[in-house]
């Protein structure tokens, strides 16, 4: 709640490492919190969690289940998101099932440490170029890389360590925020 009070506009519910069941726990508490807030809960690869909880969004990844079969499963009105690592899958992005992409990872990060080959800055106007829906740039963001990741027509950042790694998530969120507003002023 604090990065919330910073200026957070929407929230994914991810852990890999949990049962349905307990992300639906999780997720009922979260979403109770956020509604207050009207701000958007979003679950992370969890269908089944996603619909129980009521959740505004689902998330998958790219060896997830497939979003034709995700779209199915929530109906039209909850958000999906898909994230898109290289221009390969960038190609094959559906803007008829999908309503935002993840791209991922911008850089290095030891927040998952599975993850691909880092695409940069130049790898990131590619993906957005290729794809109508809006584009969320994930992975190592920082708050200085805000202003030249919305040049590269991006619509949003999505941060974990940035934010939720600091002393004060607060505070962290703040300067996301003012980053952002910042570059809507220019
Ligand atoms: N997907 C691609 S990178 C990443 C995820 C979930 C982790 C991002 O975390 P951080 O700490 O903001 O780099
Ligand atoms: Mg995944």
């Amino acid at each position: 709640m604090h990065a919330i009070k910073g200026g957070v506009t929407s929230v994914q519910l991810r852990d890999k490492n949990i049962s349905t069941k307990s992300m639906i726990k999780q997720g009922l508490v979260l979403k109770e919190k956020l509604q207050e807030q009207n701000i958007p809960l979003i679950i992370n690869d969890d269908v089944e969690a996603a619909i129980s909880i009521g959740a505004d969004g689902v998330h998958v990844g790219q060896s997830d289940m497939d979003v034709k079969d995700v779209r199915k499963e929530v109906g039209s009105s909850m958000l999906v998101g898909l994230s898109c690592e290289n221009i390969k899958q960038a190609k094959l992005i559906d803007r008829d099932i999908l309503d935002y992409v993840g791209i991922s990872p911008l850089f290095s990060t030891m927040t998952k440490n599975d993850h691909t080959s880092p695409i940069g800055f130049d790898g990131l106007s590619q993906i957005v170029s290729l794809t109508k829906l809006p584009c969320v740039a994930i992975g190592g963001v920082k708050v200085h890389h805000c202003t030249e990741i919305f040049s590269r027509g991006a619509v949003g950042v999505a941060v974990i360590s940035g934010i939720c790694g600091q002393k004060d998530p607060e505070l962290a969120a703040i300067a996301y925020s003012k980053q952002i507003a910042n570059y809507q002023r220019i």
